[in-house]
């Protein structure tokens, strides 16, 4: 058996072009919208039904009926009445409003987007007359807003903002963006260099900025991000008297272009990260790349777990010591592994290394999606790597960050797939769907082979990644095998660059019509963790393609206590329609024992189990 190391290390090489019309943005390529792709594999397709018919109206209920997150919008709009739940509950409804704006594009539905602008109505009504709209404070006392900075005045804004670019690119209605720029208005009138200091002690509000910046152009909103984060580490930040947290925690202890190591919260430096990567991209803004550099080495070579999942600890919801990654209690919020996609998608845009999709692919299939019950209807917040079988899903959390985030993910992982750039198609995800630019047929992730129809495409380059797992078992096997082969219905040459197979035509342009068949060999592989990790010491963890595996006692009731893998283990994949959906299974053979792997993001949707990912190895 090879001895794949994880995390991988790889060199970052550079590559800053500009390729949108303004030519101060410093990315390589610019994402396809999720708009402008349809989904339609066997894999995503099944799940985003599941959205929409079971995540939305789960969302709704809960915010409708179970709890009183909208009668406290309600409320705040007659200016009287209770506040129930939990300072921030207002960045769920606008969580759940942009998960039905991005559902609404690819499932058209007059009577969810009805509800969505019901919604804005009500969010509308609770604005007050100076744009300050936040119910807690509307509800609890006015007097006390804008003191305390961890109780998520902007984080809410920010949502708000994300949910209304959302729907304004949707549908084209821009009440809601109306009622973001008052209220953005209204912070900038008390904040800024010629007002009060802050320092968001969530973040959120800065990436958000740079959207409201793209859909009006008024630079103000750009120029207010940045300066909120250059507000960081100077000794401003004041988080209520009993914040038992020190400055760190809040991604306040050093000015953000002088970051060297990950600490404090996980999904707070996920979106703080995304928000530099924002700003620097229309600020050329090198400090902040090379902080964004530094950091990002930090987490996922010395902090991230196997399956893309950040944050150790549940004490502070983040970050704890370098190669400390328990897996019983290890906290891997869903939120921070979809921060994580969200940082390096941004990641990948300034530098076309296909490095950061890597990692991005990893939590995306693997912490992410862990995140919601294959039904659609529950979640996990923590996301250990290992259960006694008493962790499980639920319907809704009293902090419902995670399935509100899961509503506005999913609908948007379309984001992911493609990018374009002067001269190429990037092509990052292989994920089967139809788009103007290309159409992917794939059984991806449980098989390597990818056909792609080039579409309206009048460029040079197909850049198609070449996933780090894909090279690695290239590499392990002597240089002699190829870890894919590609084939294409006309004449091409082809060169490796940051990680992407560049594809070319021998004469002119791709076209209408050209074919590329892809295939990756996707073997299974036990990998093993970097050997400063004491807790996976003498362990490996089951990996196919992008799929970490694991094992669920249910399927190996007599061995699962007694299991080891050795170099001898034969690894066959056996995909069964009904189990879980139709997953594909890892079946491990020793002369001691037959085993069942099955993925991790699958885990605990049927009776409770015991669950882990490590498993014993023996040389
Ligand atoms: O504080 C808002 C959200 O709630 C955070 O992102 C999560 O970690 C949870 O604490
Ligand atoms: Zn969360």
């Amino acid at each position: 058996m090879k001895k794949l190391l994880f995390p991988t290390l790889l060199v970052l090489a550079a590559v800053v072009v500009s390729c949108k019309d303004d030519s101060h943005v410093t990315k390589v390529y610019s994402p396809v919208s999720f708009s402008e792709v349809t989904i339609n594999d066997s894999f995503w397709a099944p799940r985003l039904r599941k959205h929409k018919e079971a995540t939305i109206p789960v969302c709704i209920d809960q915010i409708e009926n179970q709890t009183g997150r909208m009668r406290n919008f309600e409320n705040a709009a007659l200016r009287e009445g209770k506040h129930s739940g939990i300072f921030f509950d207002d960045s769920d409804v606008y969580k759940a409003l942009e998960g039905m704006a991005y559902s609404l594009q690819n499932n058209p539905d007059p009577v969810l987007e009805e509800k969505c602008d019901e919604w804005i109505d009500k969010f509308a009504a609770a604005q007050l007359e100076d744009g300050y709209l936040n119910t807690f404070y509307t509800l609890t006392g006015l007097h006390e807003r804008w003191k305390n900075m961890d109780r998520h005045e902007m984080y809410c804004a920010g949502h708000m903002i994300e949910a209304a670019v959302a729907y304004y690119k949707v549908t084209g209605k821009r009440k809601l963006v109306d009622v973001c720029e008052r209220f953005v208005q209204h912070m900038m009138s008390v904040f800024g260099p010629e007002g009060r200091h802050w320092v968001p002690g969530h973040e959120e509000i800065e990436l958000a900025l740079v959207k409201l910046y793209e859909i009006t152009d008024k630079k103000e909103y750009l120029d207010f991000a940045a300066w909120l984060l250059e507000e960081r580490g100077h000794g401003y930040g004041s988080y209520g008297n009993n914040s038992p947290w020190p400055a760190h925690y809040y991604q306040d202890g050093v000015p953000v272009s002088e970051l060297e190591k990950i600490s404090g919260h996980a999904v707070r430096s996920m979106y703080l990260f995304c928000g530099m990567a924002d700003v620097a991209a229309y600020t050329d803004n090198k400090a902040y790349r090379d902080a964004l550099d530094r950091v990002w080495d930090d987490v996922v070579l010395r902090n991230m777990y196997v399956t893309g999942g950040i944050g150790q600890s549940a004490s502070n919801e983040g970050f704890t010591t370098d190669y400390s990654l328990p897996n019983k209690s290890a906290y891997c919020e869903t939120c921070a592994s979809v921060g994580m996609v969200l940082w390096n998608w941004r990641m990948n845009q300034f530098t076309g290394d296909s490095r950061y999709v890597d990692v991005l692919e990893r939590s995306l299939y693997n912490g992410a999606l862990a995140g919601i019950s294959l039904s659609g209807d529950r979640f996990f917040y923590v996301n250990p790597l290992e259960s006694d079988g008493n962790h499980h899903r639920q319907a809704w959390y009293g902090c419902a960050c995670c399935p509100s985030q899961i509503c506005r993910f999913l609908p948007s992982i379309g984001n992911y797939i493609y990018g374009l750039s002067a001269d190429a198609l990037w092509v990052n995800l292989f994920i089967g769907n139809q788009s103007k630019y290309m159409t992917i047929k794939t059984e991806y992730p449980w098989d390597g082979h990818i056909v792609m129809t080039v579409g309206e495409l009048d460029k040079k380059e197909i850049r198609i990644r070449i996933p780090d797992w894909s090279e690695m078992n290239a590499r392990l096997a002597g240089g002699s095998k190829f870890a894919y082969t590609i084939e294409s219905s006309r004449p091409m040459k082809s060169s490796m660059k940051d990680g992407y197979l560049v594809v070319r035509p021998v004469k002119g342009t791709w076209k209408k019509g050209d074919i590329l068949t892809f295939d990756l060999e996707m073997p299974v592989e036990a990998v093993a963790a970097d050997p400063r990790v004491k807790e996976d010491e003498g362990m490996r963890a089951v990996q196919c393609g992008p799929i970490v595996y694991c094992m669920e006692q249910i399927d190996n009731v007599e061995q699962y206590d007694h299991v080891l893998l050795t170099p001898d283990t034969e690894y066959r994949k056996a995909r069964d329609p009904y189990l879980l959906g139709g997953v594909q299974m890892v079946l491990a053979s020793t002369p001691k024992g037959n085993y069942t792997f099955i993925p991790y993001y699958a885990w605990d949707n049927r009776q409770p189990s015991p669950m882990r990912v490590w498993v014993p190895y023996q040389e």
